[in-house]
């Protein structure tokens, strides 16, 4: 077992044996997804070796773990990653090459594993990477969805969501714990009664109660020892807890737990069924935290020294009443013990600044399905309420409250409970502090902190462009792989011509494998030299992907009225899924769509634009998608995206950032300069003075600026639709509801913007060193650097200490 990647042969002879065995046939009869299941087995089997020994030392040192509770991890797949992380890639690569197999067929065998929405997901996913490649004890908490976020079809422009059957062929990276089980109660009622000592107990009996058993993953660190643990609870039914007479009603409420991941994040429309996974993964993973605590330690009195929670925005907030339950009802804590346990535990990181996606549950709901979480929570907010009366800020009640206008405010709760509160780029605490969470900041100064976003460098750069990662070997070393912080030692060649070409060429093949990848997929032919122009995230109105594709509309406009406009030749690429539920966005795909289809098939237009929606968003499109652009679109109203990380993998790629100042783009401008990135529109001074005076009217610009009532013109009239009304809600949002995301208000800086780019672009020379610029700066970037700063400043985590 020990040997079989220790060489070609012993891997080529174990792997032939290995699958012969497994489905009882000659290997050369056996089918790629055979393989690959046991290719995945014998990878996950020789993680377990270092699995144990990270547990073992974990014990044995007394290391301090986070626990990252997040309802969303977006890994994508793992096995490239694995491989490359154990340094077994090549001995694999080099075994299957010689049984006829080449590596990418297996690699494409693989589901991406897709639980998640966005963003949020993806960040929690290149967390786990770098905690295990340094060396530092972090488990992820999540659930099992049997269907990851839906896959995204596109029939007659529109988008069609199918289920995405990610655990299909199974997950070879999972080892089912079925001995690690818990119950998890919901609903019933609470009766307290006093024991001969006059203290409170709670008798609780709940009306439905299923089994949360765990699937580990093992996270396998880069050349390190370090393998944590990524568990993930399925639901099961609890033979004696069905009621007679509803067998069939608990069979299906069992099942709906855990069936797929929310797909809506546009709105949180009161889904008690959320509100349940939510509180079914936090019970399971607080009771597991609690019980391998006391397998090691004599009581929970030291828990916040050897346990830091981390909530992945307020999904898993539910973890402060239920610590507070389960050291008060189950371990006989008082209030203010478990209190100081529980706040010196816990952190909270906030991802939104939008309202509408600030969790609020109706207080009816929450007390119905929770009942004795509920009770603690009432408890919280009258002893919060007592400190602020305390300290004479009572004119903050309103501000602050946790139960307010028959709702439980879910970040309240959060701040509350926490010791530390951040955002996750500066601009965004920075909104937090001063803004939305300003009452919070001035109670309680100290716990504000900013966390600037990161990614992973070893999937986002390492994996996904070994083109590029062995021209900056060959340019700088190696150092960067290990410390890429390194990578501005680029900057001393960034005027190298030869260096510039080389880099060119890099750049080119990567966009030629993206023009491969829609030939195959979507049998659209893309020009290689033209300009890649990018924009892939979730659809928002907020984000703006209609700003986009309004200046294509206006491009197309006005090339065809005037046949000596023309533009140098670019390549739009939009990716994106839309909510199911969220109509606006599903109508600016739809728009999106239609645009493509009229310019592509313009024998006019169509040598100078095209444009590809790529369907199905997910891990494995973006990388193959953010590697080739030339240009990242991250134009997002400005205060509004909290970070963007996308924005972060194509500055590393050597993408220029065509953006506004918002999110981290603020910190990528301060890296590269804002000479290396070109940045337009209102900043959120401008948009919040806007407000205050109440004095942005749609209208008016498009009374007064011709390219605008062109565009919005076109929506109507027929041009890329023939039904007037197609885009009726993209029309009524914008003229209407006066267009509260200003896409009319930066549409002219956008468009004069977008022509510096191309001016940029025709100087190849200028070109280049701009794009090594970006990556040289893009060090800062990796969540590497991110996990660092959480570790020293809110976990207080140290490395692993492994004896050899
Ligand atoms: C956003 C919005 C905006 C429109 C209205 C409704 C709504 C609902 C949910 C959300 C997103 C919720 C949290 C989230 O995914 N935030 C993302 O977190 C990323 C990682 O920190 C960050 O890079 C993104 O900017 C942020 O949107």
């Amino acid at each position: 077992m020990m040997s079989t990647f220790s060489s070609k042969e012993n891997f080529v002879n174990t792997f032939k044996v290995a699958v012969a065995e497994t489905y009882g046939r000659d290997f050369e009869d056996t089918k790629s997804v055979e393989r690959y299941l046991v290719l995945g087995h014998l990878i996950r089997d020789y993680a377990g070796i270092n699995w144990k020994e990270t547990k073992n030392a974990i014990k044995k040192s007394q290391t301090k773990q986070l626990y990252y509770f997040s309802m969303e991890f977006l890994m994508g797949r793992l096995l490239t990653n694995n491989l490359m992380n154990l340094g077994i890639y090549d001995v694999v690569k080099d075994g299957l090459d010689e049984l006829g197999m080449n590596i990418n067929e297996i690699e494409e065998v693989e589901s991406d594993a897709g639980l998640g929405n966005g963003g949020l997901g993806r960040l929690a996913a290149c967390f786990m990477d770098s905690l295990a490649s340094l060396n530092l004890a972090g488990n992820g908490n999540c659930i099992r969805y049997r269907y990851g976020l839906f896959k995204q079809k596109i029939e007659n422009f529109q988008q069609v969501e199918l289920p995405d059957c990610w655990l299909k062929y199974g997950n070879v990276w999972e080892v089912w714990k079925p001995q690690h089980e818990v119950k998890v109660k919901f609903g019933g009622k609470v009766d307290a009664y006093m024991d001969y000592n006059g203290k409170f107990h709670m008798k609780y009996e709940p009306d439905f109660v299923v089994r949360a058993v765990p699937y580990d993953e093992p996270i396998i660190g880069y050349h390190t020892k370090t393998t944590n643990t990524l568990r993930l609870w399925d639901a099961q039914v609890d033979e004696n807890s069905v009621k007679p007479g509803q067998l069939g009603q608990y069979l299906s409420d069992v099942s709906a737990l855990t069936a797929n991941v929310y797909p809506d994040d546009s709105t949180l429309d009161g889904k008690r069924l959320r509100l349940k996974q939510e509180y079914f993964f936090v019970c399971a993973g607080i009771n597991q935290i609690i019980e391998s605590h006391l397998r090691v330690y004599p009581s929970l009195d030291n828990l916040a020294e050897k346990v830091a929670i981390q909530l992945n925005d307020t999904h898993p907030v539910l973890v402060i009443p239920e610590l507070m339950r389960v050291l008060m009802d189950d371990y006989n804590y008082d209030w203010d013990p478990a209190w100081n346990i529980v706040t010196h535990t816990v952190a909270y990181t906030n991802h939104t600044v939008m309202a509408e996606a600030l969790e609020k549950w109706p207080q009816d709901m929450m007390r119905d399905l929770l009942p004795r979480v509920y009770m603690i929570i009432e408890e919280i907010e009258r002893r919060f309420h007592y400190e602020v009366d305390h300290r004479n800020m009572g004119y903050l009640f309103n501000s602050v409250s946790i139960l307010k206008d028959n709702q439980v405010h879910m970040a309240h709760l959060a701040i509350v409970g926490s010791h530390s509160v951040n955002g996750v780029a500066k601009i965004h605490s920075e909104i937090l502090v001063n803004d939305v969470m300003s009452s919070f900041a001035a109670l309680y100064p100290d716990r504000f902190n900013n966390k600037t976003n990161g990614i992973t460098h070893r999937r986002w750069l390492l994996y996904s462009n070994p083109q590029l990662t062995d021209l900056l070997i060959d340019t700088i070393g190696d150092g960067f792989i290990k410390h890429p912080s390194e990578l501005s030692k680029l900057m001393d060649y960034v005027d190298d011509p030869i260096l510039q070409n080389r880099f060119m060429e890099v750049k080119r093949e990567r966009k030629a494998i993206l023009a491969k990848y829609v030939k195959d997929t979507l049998n659209i032919d893309v020009d290689v030299d033209s300009i890649f122009d990018c924009q892939a995230k979730r659809l928002h109105a907020y984000k703006r992907q209609l700003l986009n594709v309004f200046h294509i509309m206006h491009l197309y406009l006005r090339m065809k009225k005037d046949p000596n406009f023309r533009i140098y030749p670019r390549t739009f690429f939009f990716s994106a899924k839309a909510a199911p539920s969220y109509a606006l966005a599903k109508e600016i795909i739809k728009l999106i769509n239609m645009v493509a289809e009229k310019v592509n098939n313009d024998p006019e237009i169509s040598r100078y634009i095209k444009v590809v929606f790529i369907p199905n968003y997910s891990v494995s499109v973006a990388e193959v998608l953010m590697n080739a652009a030339d240009v990242s679109e991250q134009i997002s109203t400005a205060g509004k995206e909290a970070s963007g990380t996308g924005n972060m993998k194509y500055m590393m790629n050597g993408a220029l950032t065509l953006g506004t100042l918002d999110g981290a783009n603020v910190e990528i401008v301060e890296q590269v300069g804002y000479e290396n990135a070109q940045i337009f529109g209102l900043h959120v001074e401008d948009i919040n003075e806007l407000k205050k005076e109440n004095s942005y009217n749609a209208w008016n610009l498009y009374n007064q600026d011709a390219n605008i009532r062109e565009v919005i013109e076109s929506l109507k009239n027929n041009t890329w639709a023939n039904d007037p009304n197609a885009f009726q809600l993209i029309y009524n949002d914008l003229m209407l509801r006066n267009d509260e995301f200003f896409v009319l208000a930066d549409f002219e800086a956008y468009i004069y913007a977008q022509s510096l780019v191309q001016r940029m672009y025709e100087d190849r020379s200028r070109w280049a060193r701009m794009m090594l610029i970006n990556i040289a700066k893009s060090g800062y970037f990796s969540s590497d650097r991110t996990i660092q700063e959480y570790a020293d400043q809110i976990w207080g985590l140290t490395p692993i200490p492994f004896e050899n």
